[in-house]
């Protein structure tokens, strides 16, 4: 950790600026070895966050390598909480690289993936959900997963569960005064006050794990299967969504082998659709395998598309397509509208009972901007628990929920009046929970998974 680190902070490729960063208590002795002020005088002791004009030369050869800018950025006001240097090159492989090399002769180490935010991190600039939100900014592909990541960059979830963390805090001291006490007759916040504070943060977290569903459409796209019968029209559907003939579509039923996923974009949200094999019953061999490949994107699906061919009559396979669906969110689509319809509406309404159809036709592309809205809906509108804060990890959403399951066991045993012992064991696991969240407590092969997802020079 005392160590030098360096590495190119741009992408590779050309472009018009490539900027190299140093971090550590060398930065400005192997800067100041390297660049030379274009006023003359010695890079000493620069002033911090000014921009200086020089050039970079081979200390050996005293070759000019590219004229530069230098930024100094005086620890523990930086980035990492170092002292950083940042040197903007013009942007090529060839000119970056040399500075890099220049550097790494005068010292410095390679950064891993990650490693400036990680000790950013160390040095307590950052908690790990804001870390974990830089390289979210990186990512984001969206304006919405742009602001859901920049508002945990800028500490709102941390502050969020700090708060919850000081509530718990409090709740265990009570806890802690009466087992201490108690025989001396004092009195203090009363089992049912303590109770409150437990349950209300309980409360306070499940909203939060329930914000993962969006949260995680946000960061990643909503995955969206089309399943139906062979010959529907999923594929044309899939292809009609892409504006791009993707899938092969036949009028062959089974034509869809395996599963197949593109993305696409409803306004501001990324959504995965996934194309699948047709759902039936006697499938050959190998239609069997895709049969299986549908069940497990149906399973990982955020959404289902069940597509009906409403010119078509119902049968058997109808039946088994909606079991397969089962309880999971879905639309209902009834295509080839353009053809006539041979399911009397007495039919349509009791085999789908309360869903709400769309009618809409892939080869007109009529009601595709019913289908767009309804799916835009799904990802955004229909779940709004107006909840700010959202989250957006898996690891998050574990942790929490742990937490919450510790609380509902420490209301209850308070609530059966079991020893405050007890209860305390139940409300440090969910404090060690949130800890974990904002990193107050970790491992380092968590760290390594979290810093090794991120670009280099980062
Ligand atoms: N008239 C009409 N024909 C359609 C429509 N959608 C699809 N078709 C036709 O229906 C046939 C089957 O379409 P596909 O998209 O291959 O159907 P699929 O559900 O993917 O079929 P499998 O892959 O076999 O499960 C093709 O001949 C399509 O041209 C539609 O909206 N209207
Ligand atoms: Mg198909």
């Amino acid at each position: 950790m005392n160590d030098t680190i360096t590495a190119i902070a741009t992408p590779p490729g050309e472009g018009g600026i490539g900027i190299i960063r140093i971090s550590g208590k060398d930065a400005l002795a192997i800067a100041s070895n390297l660049f030379h002020p274009a006023t003359g005088e010695a890079l000493k002791e620069p002033e911090p966050q000014k921009v200086l004009f020089g050039e970079v030369r081979d200390p050996e050869s005293r070759q000019c390598i590219d004229q530069v800018l230098l930024t100094f950025f005086k620890g523990p006001k930086s980035y990492t909480a170092e002292d950083v240097i940042e040197i903007s090159a013009h942007g090529g492989t060839w000119i970056t690289s040399r500075i890099l090399e220049l550097i790494l002769g005068q010292g410095a180490r390679l950064a891993e993936p990650g490693e400036f935010t990680r000790r950013a991190f160390t040095n307590g600039k950052l908690d790990l959900t804001q870390a974990e939100a830089v390289a979210d900014v990186i990512g984001s592909a969206s304006d919405k997963a742009l602001s859901s990541a920049l508002a945990q960059l800028k500490g709102g979830l941390s502050r969020r569960l700090n708060t919850l963390h000081e509530t718990l805090l409090n709740a265990q001291a009570q806890l802690e005064a009466a087992i201490d006490f108690s025989e001396d007759g004092l009195t203090f916040q009363s089992r049912e006050a303590t109770q409150n504070q437990i349950q209300q943060v309980e409360k306070d977290l499940r909203k939060l794990v329930c914000s993962f569903r969006q949260g995680r459409i946000v960061r990643e796209g909503m995955r969206v299967a089309l399943v139906g019968k062979p010959n529907v029209g999923k594929s044309s559907l899939l292809n009609a969504l892409l504006r791009e003939d993707r899938a092969i579509v036949t009028a062959y039923a089974g034509t869809t082998r395996d599963t197949l996923e593109e993305r696409a974009r409803i306004k501001d949200i990324h959504i995965i659709i996934i194309d699948s094999a047709g759902l039936r019953d006697n499938p050959e061999v190998i239609e069997e395998e895709g049969i299986e490949r549908t069940r497990l994107a149906l399973e990982k699906a955020d959404l289902v598309l069940v597509v009906f061919d409403q010119s078509e009559p119902l049968d058997d396979n109808d039946e088994l397509l909606m079991n397969e669906v089962g309880e999971k969110p879905r639309l209902v689509l009834l295509n080839k509208s353009d053809l006539p319809s041979s399911w009397p509406p007495d039919q349509l309404n009791n085999f789908l009972a309360e869903e709400k159809p769309i009618a809409l036709s892939a080869k007109t592309l009529e009601g595709f901007d019913s289908l767009e809205e309804a799916l835009y809906q799904k990802a955004i509108g229909g779940e709004r628990t107006g909840e700010s804060v959202v989250i957006t990890r898996e690891r998050h959403r574990d942790h929490l929920q742990q937490a919450a399951e510790a609380l509902q066991r420490a209301s209850e045993s308070l609530m059966e009046g079991l020893s405050e012992e007890l209860v305390a064991v139940d409300v440090t696991l969910a404090m060690e929970h949130l800890g974990s969240v904002l990193g107050k407590t970790f491992e380092e092969d968590l760290l390594d998974k979290i810093f090794g997802q991120f670009c280099i020079g980062k």
